[in-house]
């Protein structure tokens, strides 16, 4: 029997990549390499070279718990800067007792080391979705967008405790060394966080980390080289790479990407955009990557990976069906569920003759399940409607 598999969605980014950056950048480790400093570094699916913005195919995606850095998404709004890491250094500011300004190396002699796990997502991983139902501007990414990494630095809380917080002090904001253009006018990247989630420390994961290393290693240029801050739970974006200034404040950061990106907004109306809550933790979510092509049962192996919440819970169970959702199978979880980590799962499961639409489904502890249909939004953030995945035997 022929069984041939095949994702549409997957199907649907090759065409994207390969209209826009031709095919070899999508095959690409020639293409990318340039942007790394050792050619080989990684092997991604390029949607654009400059910014840097690539993914990981789903079937090395769903192959290690820990992405190691070459599968692991880059997600640049700019281009990357090259920093000399001698001249490097990070100010702390605003409404803290004594303002700090610290080498890197200064970093790391006051201040403990500490590592942790955390699962990091762009707000537009499966954008591409989205657009299926209409289409949204900017990087039309699939499910890829998504890596879970051991990330080593310095906990926020030491750093800003050092500095002496104010009475007023509520939110922290970040600053990249990176220059982006906004409508012709250039502007720093920024996030912002407030400070109860700086603060934070659940079962040894700090609310925030200031990281100089990814995976044990030395954090890449694409990945923010030679310090970004790393908050567990939150979208990508608050995760802010070539880190340079830390400032204290009684409100949220008025930088573009706090107040203007990454919000859900149905239509384009400055009252939308006022009205809407800026994104901090990212949803419940999952996806599935496809069976083996060799596949020749009816009953067939699926993996993938399913993401809790990010306001603290862990993944409770992960349902796979082949039948548009009229019943479901529990999937093998592959590991133990952590707050801010995915968990890779795998399932059995009997396909019918022909072809098939499989779906997947997570709820978390704290109770957050995945709507079948995702939510629109007019920038295509924070889909997680049920993944599905068409197959044909
Ligand atoms: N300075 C800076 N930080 C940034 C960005 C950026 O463009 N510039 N992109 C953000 C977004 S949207 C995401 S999803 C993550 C991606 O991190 P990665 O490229 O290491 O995967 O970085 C965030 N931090
Ligand atoms: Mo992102």
């Amino acid at each position: 029997m022929d069984h041939s598999f095949q994702s549409t969605l997957n199907r649907r980014a090759f065409l994207n990549f390969s209209a826009s950056v031709g095919l070899a950048a999508f095959f690409g480790r020639a293409g990318l390499a340039r942007a790394f400093q050792n050619p080989g570094d990684v092997d991604l699916s390029v949607h654009s070279e400059l910014p840097l913005n690539a993914e990981a195919l789903m079937q090395d995606l769903v192959s290690k718990w820990i992405t190691p850095v070459k599968h692991f998404y880059i997600r640049s709004h700019g281009a990357a800067p090259k920093i000399d890491d001698g001249a490097f250094r990070l100010k702390v500011d605003g409404l803290v007792e004594k303002p700090l300004e610290l080498s890197l190396a200064e970093l790391k002699e006051r201040f403990k080391e500490h590592s942790a796990t955390a699962t990091l997502t762009c707000a537009g991983n499966r954008r591409e979705e989205l657009s299926q139902i209409k289409p949204v501007g900017g990087v039309q990414w699939g499910p890829g967008a998504i890596g879970n990494a051991e990330w080593t630095g310095v906990k926020l809380s030491d750093v800003l405790k050092a500095a002496g917080l104010k009475e007023n002090a509520k939110h922290v904001w970040f600053e990249g060394l990176d220059e982006i253009t906004e409508k012709n006018e250039s502007t720093r990247f920024g996030g912002s966080i407030p400070l109860s989630k700086a603060l934070a420390d659940d079962n040894n994961i700090p609310g925030a980390l200031l990281a100089f290393h990814m995976n044990g290693e030395p954090l890449s240029i694409d990945h923010g080289f030679p310090l970004r801050s790393v908050v567990p739970g939150y979208i990508g974006a608050r995760s802010v790479k070539w880190l340079t200034k830390i400032t204290v404040s009684d409100h949220p950061s008025p930088n573009h990407f706090v107040q203007e990106a990454y919000k859900l907004v149905q239509e384009d109306k400055p009252l939308a955009w006022d009205e809407a809550g800026v994104i901090y933790h990212f949803s419940v979510n999952s996806a599935i990557a496809g069976p083996a092509p060799k596949a020749n049962a009816q009953t067939q192996k699926v993996q993938g990976y399913a993401l809790p919440q990010g306001d603290g819970g862990q993944i409770a169970k992960v349902e796979v069906s082949a039948n548009n959702g009229q019943t479901w199978t529990a999937a093998k979880l592959l590991s133990e569920p952590k707050p801010y980590s995915w968990v890779l799962w795998e399932a059995q499961l009997q396909v019918p003759a022909g072809s098939s639409r499989l779906a997947v489904r997570a709820t978390d502890s704290k109770g957050h399940t995945q709507p079948e249909r995702p939510l629109w939004n007019l920038k295509g953030y924070m889909n997680n409607g049920w993944h599905a995945l068409v197959v044909k035997s």
